[in-house]
């Protein structure tokens, strides 16, 4: 359920540090160390797997609770009425760069048509 050379395993062990907003049992959300946005927080679960492409049934109760928790987040973030977007990039085309299940949490700038 975790890869030694995983960073976001890495990160949710306690290995790396980062810049932790939430954890429970299941998930956590940190910032980005790369920000693409004034907010840009990362939710994970704590389960590795590689994205979206390895979902299954038993694990798609995750999501929900990745969206749940996003959702306050952003609200914390002040970014209830402006707006905000949570994505995930499912393989190389998409731009992954890191084969664990995230999301990102992006706001604080219009994005307009833009998907990220
Ligand atoms: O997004 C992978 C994201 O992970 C990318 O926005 C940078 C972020 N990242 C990578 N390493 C770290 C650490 N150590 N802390 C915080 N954020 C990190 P992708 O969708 O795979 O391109």
């Amino acid at each position: 359920m975790s890869d030694p050379n995983c960073v976001f395993c890495r990160i949710a062990s306690g290995q790396i540090p980062a810049t932790i907003l939430f954890q429970d049992e299941n998930l956590l959300a940190f910032r980005d160390i790369a920000p693409q946005a004034p907010t840009h927080i990362v939710l994970i679960p704590r389960a590795h797997f590689s994205g979206l492409n390895d979902l299954t049934p038993e694990r798609a109760g995750l999501v929900g609770e990745i969206a749940l928790v996003a959702k306050d987040l952003a609200a914390g973030e002040g970014l209830a009425a402006s707006g905000w977007r949570l994505v995930s990039n499912a393989g190389p085309d998409a731009g992954q760069t890191v084969f664990h299940l995230h999301f990102h949490l992006l706001g604080g700038r219009p994005m307009g048509g833009r998907m990220a």
